[in-house]
């Protein structure tokens, strides 16, 4: 029967979905283009391991795409949340949750003195730059090939020709009035920040970056990348922006902010904050975000902000985190999760190299080092395709393409760990034996 018969309900899902719903899915990363396959649809979570609408089970390094630090279904979550809704939904007025979750954001996020909650993270980078370019007065921002920061039009923009040029839409339907606003330059690049801000820097608002990108795969900041953007932005006036949505509680307790040792100006964050739900937040100094509506002058709304179950969703996570400080162990067994698949491409002939800060990995196809995103574009595409499908047919869930960084859950054990290298081990010699 093969395995397309063991997903045959997801199957019947994808056809019904695909008339109704563009791609099928509700976020493009979730189509399994990259790897020329077609979604599972999930009946359930728990732990670390997702269960399909046709039962196969799959260990999950997906984790919904960071949120799931604790894995699937925590009982502190779904206590907390199922008190929540039995209480209402939400309410259309302040509620006690937005603010325990905002004073445990605050007191763990080092350069936060304030945070406005949003949700989903695209909002918040879009809410961040409109009020850098308030407080600055400045309208260009700079971002970093590689790095996403949701897709807001500012943010899909990408290198015109040459370094430290003006942006071009990257997809259609953004204006160029508006990319042109947007100055992309490659990540670890210090040559290419300092010609920037030197050309730049008097028109800049800010500069936003990913502290370690996780939408290349994972790359980590070279030693002194994030001081120097911290100084040449301070030099020249502008903001500097760190994108902690993906990094945030994930890395460290206190972020990538902490875990470097950087102050931002602003910090975005979402995922881990929302515990699953749609919550996305940005904040800063006091002094900043005193400039945010009602308080200030620069508008920003929203109806289901501060949603009272996400905020019961959030909170029960941070309060876990918090109580058992994971990051060691995460770290731990994402690295013994790397070194096993690098080491098994390796000795199938595979040039591999891969990273690993706190919970979030990225291994890639190619010899490396992967420094940027164009490092990253070296991988062998093809290669990764099969050597994904088989192990998913294996029952290992990574993220499916090789420019998404993975993430490992408190939930993942030792013998997850354990059984997830021995797929990967029986996928590539598939893979390699098929040629
Ligand atoms: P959302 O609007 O998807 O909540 O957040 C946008 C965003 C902003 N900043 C960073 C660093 C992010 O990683 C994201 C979203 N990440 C993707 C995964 N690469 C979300 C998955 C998806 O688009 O469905």
């Amino acid at each position: 029967m093969g395995q397309m018969n063991r997903r045959e309900l997801s199957r019947q899902l994808y056809e019904r979905a695909v008339r109704v719903t563009p791609g099928g899915v509700n976020s493009p990363v979730r189509a399994f283009g990259a790897v020329n396959g077609e979604p599972f649809f999930t009946a359930s979570g728990t732990g670390s391991r997702l269960r399909d609408v046709d039962g196969v089970e799959y260990i999950d390094y997906v984790l919904s795409w960071g949120p799931l630090i604790l894995g699937h279904a925590h009982p502190h979550v779904v206590e907390a949340v199922q008190r929540a809704v039995r209480k209402g939904t939400h309410y259309g007025t302040p509620t006690p949750e937005e603010v325990e979750l905002a004073e445990r954001v605050v007191a763990l996020v080092p350069s936060l003195e304030m945070v406005r909650f949003v949700n989903s993270g695209t909002e918040a980078t879009m809410s961040a730059v409109r009020l850098a370019r308030a407080v600055t007065g400045r309208d260009l921002i700079l971002k970093f090939e590689g790095c996403y920061h949701g897709h807001g039009d500012s943010f899909l923009a990408k290198a015109g020709s040459g370094l430290a040029t003006l942006g071009l839409p990257s997809s259609p339907g953004v204006p160029k009035e508006i990319t042109r606003l947007t100055l992309t330059v490659p990540y670890n690049d210090r040559g290419a920040v300092e010609e920037a801000l030197s050309r730049h820097g008097d028109r800049l608002a800010a500069l936003i970056v990913e502290p370690v990108v996780g939408n290349a795969g994972l790359i980590p900041p070279e030693t002194g990348f994030l001081q120097l953007l911290r100084d040449e932005t301070q030099r020249v006036g502008a903001l500097l922006i760190f994108d902690e949505v993906m990094t945030g509680f994930r890395v460290a307790l206190g972020g990538a902010q902490e875990r470097y040792g950087i102050r931002p100006d602003l910090t975005v964050l979402g995922k881990v904050i929302g515990g699953g739900f749609p919550v996305g937040a940005y904040g800063g100094p006091r002094q900043i975000m005193a400039r945010v509506a009602p308080q200030g002058d620069v508008y920003q709304a929203g109806t289901l902000s501060g949603n009272p179950l996400a905020m019961a969703a959030g909170l029960a996570q941070l309060e876990v985190l918090e109580r058992e400080n994971p990051y060691v162990r995460l770290e731990s067994r994402a690295t013994r999760l790397v070194e096993g698949i690098v080491a098994a491409a390796r000795r199938h002939g595979v040039p591999a190299t891969g990273a690993v800060v706190g919970s979030m990995w990225g291994v890639y196809f190619c010899a490396g080092p992967v420094r940027n995103f164009e490092d990253a574009l070296a991988v062998d595409r093809e290669l990764f395709a099969r050597y994904y499908r088989e192990c998913l047919d294996g029952g290992v869930f990574f993220a499916p393409s090789p420019f998404e960084a993975g993430f490992i859950s408190t939930a993942h054990g030792d013998a997850d760990i354990d059984e997830t290298l021995a797929v990967v081990e029986r996928s590539l010699a598939k893979v390699i034996d098929q040629g």
